[in-house]
């Protein structure tokens, strides 16, 4: 039996590219070939599988895969024993309860004794349980957003990401059931090597995502401001803090966290800062 660790992602949709682009950014390469089902990675011991997004919880339950790139929603509504390791910050939606545009919404207890079409009818199903609710489930595969205009339904609970698809089926989001984003699953009992190389795997893609949300910052300050710059750049450790050619003036070099990117900038400027360069980071290793 080989030890190389086994991912499967998405074959082709919405989650393919991404996980493919997060592999690649951990520096990882595959061997391509064209509808190939398995692609075995050149530079690290890892092989991939391509698999409908639906069959992952099952591959990775039975140990076929020993990881897998998923949505959330796919994993709580398959109920499989896998283990969810890690969030990855792509393909974020919700699964959303929406009725039709013209009706009142007052709460979930609208939804008693009424037809729900849903591709997610365990997750619906649960939901409803908890807020007390019974109604008739109708699980059906695709195309759930056209259920209530052809009187199959009288609301749907569906994937919403812009909201378009809904807006343009005469529907609006009234509940959000959950939100979602892609993880990696693993199986849960993986042998120590394979645990090992999911370490590495793991540190690597942390590094990735780490780096995602934050910037490299470089600034020119006068000497005397450089101390309360340093308290609004607090950067990994501390600044790096190096002398201009110019009497009286330093380079201020750190990191920023994205979210907080715009206040801080002001912030800098306040004190007296210039020359501000924003660069983006590749990998971030703490
Ligand atoms: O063929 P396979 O079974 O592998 O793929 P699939 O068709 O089942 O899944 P795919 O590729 O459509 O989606 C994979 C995963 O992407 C989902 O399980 C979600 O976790 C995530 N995701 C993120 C979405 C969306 N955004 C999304 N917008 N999945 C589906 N949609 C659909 C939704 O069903 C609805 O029809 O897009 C429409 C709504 O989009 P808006 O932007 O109009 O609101
Ligand atoms: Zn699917």
């Amino acid at each position: 039996m080989s030890d190389k660790l086994k991912i499967a992602i998405q074959k082709s949709g919405r989650l393919s590219d991404d996980s493919k682009a997060l592999l690649r950014e951990c520096g990882i390469r595959l061997q391509n070939g064209k509808n190939r089902l398995l692609a075995p990675a050149t530079n690290f011991p890892l092989e991939v599988l391509y698999l409908r997004d639906d069959d992952i919880p099952q591959y990775v339950e039975d140990g076929i895969a020993d990881l897998g790139i998923l949505g959330e929603n796919v994993v709580l509504e398959k109920q499989k024993k896998v283990t969810v390791r890690q969030k990855l910050g792509f393909a974020r939606c919700r699964l959303s309860l929406a009725i039709p545009k013209s009706e009142n919404y007052t709460g979930p207890q609208q939804f008693q004794a009424k037809k729900i079409a849903t591709s997610y009818p365990t997750i619906l199903g649960d939901f409803l349980t908890a807020q007390g609710v019974e109604a008739e489930i109708h699980n059906i595969s695709g195309s759930v957003e056209i259920a209530p205009s052809i009187g199959l339904a009288d609301a749907v609970c569906d994937i919403v990401s812009s909201g378009s698809t809904l807006f343009s089926n005469g529907l609006k989001e009234v509940e959000v059931v959950m939100k979602s984003e892609a993880v990696l699953i693993t199986n849960t009992s993986l042998n120590t090597e394979k645990q090992a190389t999911l370490d590495q795997l793991l540190f690597r893609i942390d590094a990735v995502n780490r780096s995602k949300y934050s910037k490299y910052i470089i600034l020119n300050a006068p000497r005397e401001a450089v101390s309360a710059i340093s308290a609004i750049l607090p950067g990994m450790r501390s600044p790096t803090v190096v002398p201009l050619a110019e009497e009286g003036w330093c380079a201020v070099h750190s990191v920023v966290q994205e979210e907080r990117f715009w206040e801080i900038i002001d912030q800098l400027r306040q004190q007296g800062a210039e020359g501000i360069l924003v660069v983006p980071i590749e990998k971030m290793i703490l």
